[in-house]
């Protein structure tokens, strides 16, 4: 199976060197040059949570190319599926810079991002798309361009998107359906629990709550994943986030599993010794994911008439402290 993979971050690192290890022909393609010339003299290096090196994928099993050289996807070395690996406040400029020019032909596109909104968005620019959302629990940091720790495993949920609800297998051709199950094979042998997905609605609204109450906090305070769970203000201030946030869900009629509070705790511990992507990004000076985080629920709150006020506040703080 071709996989192209669109963004070298943690999880593209991640997802290219295991798939490639599993068999399937990758194309990673990144942002820069000069990552591009370290992949291909070092290839992927996987280290496991304790920091050991589990795995050095060669550069020969795969191909790694700058994304200024992105081409059309339908020859031989095209693609089955694309992963697209980048942030969320990138996701419209892929589609318009890389995807639009290749309309029409059938490609499938699996999307990465935290958030919601952003596949509605490629919905629209994409109308001869198949989209797929994945919510994906990996934790992953990068180290250098070409080095990864896989900090913890999670699991992985895909399915089709197609609004105004999220998700629907049932208009695929049976061809469509068995590609989908095959894909979901490779991830396993690649070691990514995985599954298709009919809910992902679901799913995609419980990473939202989950993200919400830990992100920021950890981005603001500058501390791993497990040391929220250390003091109580800390947990008092989550629980303020957690109770919004439902707030919100039960006016939009969203549904949400009764005991997510505490799946939100575990995840803590399961994660503890994660940065949380949002303070990665602070530590890096990068853009964070705070307004389709956050920002995503004051707006659902705004327009069920719903007071969000911790919500604003933590995206209006994280907003001052990113570049
Ligand atoms: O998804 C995450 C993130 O950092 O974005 C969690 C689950 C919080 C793990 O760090």
């Amino acid at each position: 199976m071709n996989i192209h993979i669109i963004g070298a971050g943690s999880l593209g690192l991640l997802y290219a060197g295991r798939l490639a290890e599993a068999g399937a022909r990758v194309t990673l393609w990144c942002r820069g040059t000069d990552q591009v010339e370290c992949i291909r003299h070092k290839g992927i290096m996987i280290y496991n949570a304790s920091g050991i090196l589990e795995t050095v994928i060669p550069p020969e099993v795969f191909e790694v190319y700058p994304i200024s050289d992105y081409h059309d996807l339908s020859g031989p070395q095209g693609s089955d599926y694309t992963f697209l690996m980048v942030k969320q406040g990138k996701v419209a400029e892929a589609a318009e810079e890389l995807f639009m020019p290749y309309q029409g032909t059938g490609h499938r596109l699996v999307c990465f991002q935290n958030g919601t909104g952003h596949m509605e968005e490629l919905q629209k620019l994409l109308t001869h798309w198949h989209l797929y959302a994945a919510v994906t629990t990996e934790g992953a940091a990068r180290g250098s361009y070409y080095d990864v720790v896989h900090a913890g495993s999670g699991d992985t949920h895909l399915g089709r998107f197609s609004s105004p609800g999220i998700s629907s297998l049932s208009d695929e051709t049976d061809q469509e359906q068995s590609l989908d199950h095959d894909l979901i094979k490779l991830l396993e042998r690649a070691g990514f629990r995985s599954f298709l997905s009919k809910t992902l609605e679901h799913l995609i609204y419980r990473k939202l709550l989950i993200n919400a109450v830990i992100n920021p906090l950890t981005a603001l305070w500058r501390i791993r994943n497990g040391e929220l769970l250390e003091s109580g203000p800390r947990l008092q201030l989550m629980k303020q986030l957690y109770n919004e946030g439902t707030a919100v869900y039960e006016a939009c009629a969203i549904p949400f599993e009764r005991d997510l509070w505490k799946q939100i705790l575990d995840v803590c511990r399961a994660t503890s010794a994660n940065t949380s992507s949002m303070l990665k990004d602070v530590l890096n000076g990068s853009a964070t994911e705070i307004s389709s985080i956050n920002g995503s629920i004051v707006r659902m709150g705004e327009r069920a008439g719903v007071q969000t006020p911790s919500h604003y506040l933590i995206w209006k703080l994280v907003e001052g402290i990113q570049h």
